[in-house]
């Protein structure tokens, strides 16, 4: 059953090619993704492919109170406080006044994020919060004319991370909670405080969507986004023409962006990937909180995942994910063909808490010797899961990630003795391992301990052009 949504994003991709009616194509932008060829969308598609890991930072207002209000506790996410802790806009507002993120060091952001091995940035332009955490002309509800900061973070955030090469993208919520003609309807619940669900009053969705689209202009043309990650799209009253409409409005911005399926109403559920109903707008799958069980070849997802239990900053969430945990999270996306948006909640003084810049430390030091690994690969070739750890593939590699290290040190591979040409291990190139081909496949003798506890990295150097799939042991 985990294969239906991946179905749709196949048919989507199908879909590039599908002859469109003329009132079809009057009615679409030429940027739309249904007119986009194959190679036109693979062309667009290619960094973010090759990347393979990315940094998700959400960071805005909801960082002052850091998941208290009024004495009030949850072990709900903290930048959903507004929401659970039923805060009326009028108060939430005040928050702005305390903002004031002096510590905030764009190059040392980026720094950590580079030096995690990230290929690209995501930061909350706007969360469901209303507040754009970038200097808004439409809005005076924005980090530059409502905090003492009065500076434009982002654009500092921006600048720095394309003068390292790194990818800038932006998160921009559908939801917001802040905008007039928004309000809520439900039990016990301040009409202008945060909530699962909003109205609109009349008219007002109108309103919004120009106001978005706004947004959006500057976004694009004053930070030049890669990503456009929209979010908060379950509304009622956003529809998937609506996301469409936006799809293609964002394109129109600039042509070669990638846009995630919340734009529209694809999703199902937290899995992220697409209902298999009909075609959703978008260009990647967006599971949130898990991995998937499988990948699907010719299918663009991306797993966002905290390293404790919420996005935005709380000063008592101590339940952090181990460098083990963060690592293998990071290969096994990658050996199911996935990105990896790993997120960091930075405080409202505009720190990345240590917890989070030391994990990010560890699976630096180890994607420093075993990147090739992860970056510009694709799923693993094998038809099973492997027991002892997981793999990943270029054309003339194997890689193999090993959680498990075999209790002789000998690890036996099906089907695969005659691609394979030489083996070794990532971290100690030159030095070549002993294999043994046998009837069914071959051995490789790993010697008795890894070299890496998390994964050891063993490639199997083979045949190209005689790359066919084995079965493994
Ligand atoms: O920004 C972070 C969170 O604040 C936001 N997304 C990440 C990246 C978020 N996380 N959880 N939620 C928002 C709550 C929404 C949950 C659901 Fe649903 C909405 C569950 C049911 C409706 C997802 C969308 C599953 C079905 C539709």
């Amino acid at each position: 059953m985990r294969f239906g949504p991946f179905v749709m994003m196949v048919v989507l991709l199908g879909a590039t090619i599908t002859p469109r009616t003329a009132a079809q194509n009057s009615a679409d932008s030429k940027f739309s993704s249904q007119t986009e060829t194959r190679a036109q969308h693979d062309q667009r598609m290619r960094w973010w492919r090759e990347a393979r890991f990315g940094m998700f930072i959400h960071w805005g207002l909801y960082a002052v109170p850091a998941g208290e209000y009024k004495g009030q506790r949850s072990d709900r996410i903290g930048e959903w406080i507004m929401d659970w802790a039923n805060i009326p806009r009028s108060e939430y507002e005040k928050f702005a006044t305390q903002f004031n993120p002096v510590s905030f060091n764009a190059k040392e952001w980026v720094r950590i994020a580079k030096d995690a091995g990230m290929k690209y940035i995501v930061i909350t332009s706007k969360h469901h919060d209303g507040f754009s955490m970038y200097g808004s002309k439409v809005s005076k509800y924005d980090i530059v004319d409502a905090t003492p900061f009065h500076r434009d973070a982002i654009k500092e955030l921006a600048t720095e991370a394309k003068r390292q090469g790194l990818e800038f993208c932006f998160y921009y919520s559908i939801l917001d909670w802040h905008y007039p003609a928004a309000y809520v309807d439900a039990v016990g619940k301040d009409p202008t405080a945060g909530n699962f669900l909003t109205k609109m009053k009349p008219g007002g969705k109108e309103e919004y969507v120009r106001y978005m689209k706004e947004q959006l202009r500057e976004l694009v043309s004053s930070y030049d986004p890669a990503v456009l990650w929209f979010d908060g799209e379950w509304q009622d009253w956003w529809t998937e023409e609506d996301g469409q409409d936006l799809y293609r409005f964002v394109r129109g911005l600039k042509a070669d962006i990638i846009i995630n399926n919340r734009v529209g109403k694809g999703r199902q559920g937290m899995h992220g990937m697409n209902k298999t109903d009909r075609i959703y707008s978008g260009d990647f799958g967006t599971p949130e909180q898990e991995i998937p069980a499988n990948g699907l070849p010719g299918v663009d997802w991306e797993s966002c995942m905290t390293m404790n239990t919420t996005w935005g900053f709380k000063s008592y969430d101590d339940h952090w994910k181990s460098p083990e945990v963060i690592i293998r999270n990071l290969i096994d996306i990658a050996s199911k063909g996935g990105n990896y948006l790993l997120n960091v909640g930075p405080t409202a003084s505009g720190l990345i808490p240590s917890p989070s810049v030391d994990r990010l430390a560890a699976v630096g030091k180890w994607m420093k010797v075993n990147g090739e690994s992860i970056y510009g690969t694709s799923a693993s070739p094998f038809a099973t899961q492997l027991q002892y750890g997981r793999a990943t593939s270029k054309p003339g590699r194997v890689y193999l990630h090993i959680f498990n290290w075999p209790a002789n040190g000998r690890l036996s591979l099906h089907s695969w003795g005659p691609q394979v040409k030489r083996v070794y291990f990532l971290a100690d190139k030159k030095r070549s391992l002993d294999f043994q081909r046998d009837s069914d496949g071959i051995t490789l003798q790993l010697g008795e301990h890894p070299l890496d506890p998390v994964a050891t990295v063993v490639v199997l150097e083979t045949i190209v052009g005689r790359h066919s799939v084995g079965r493994p042991s």
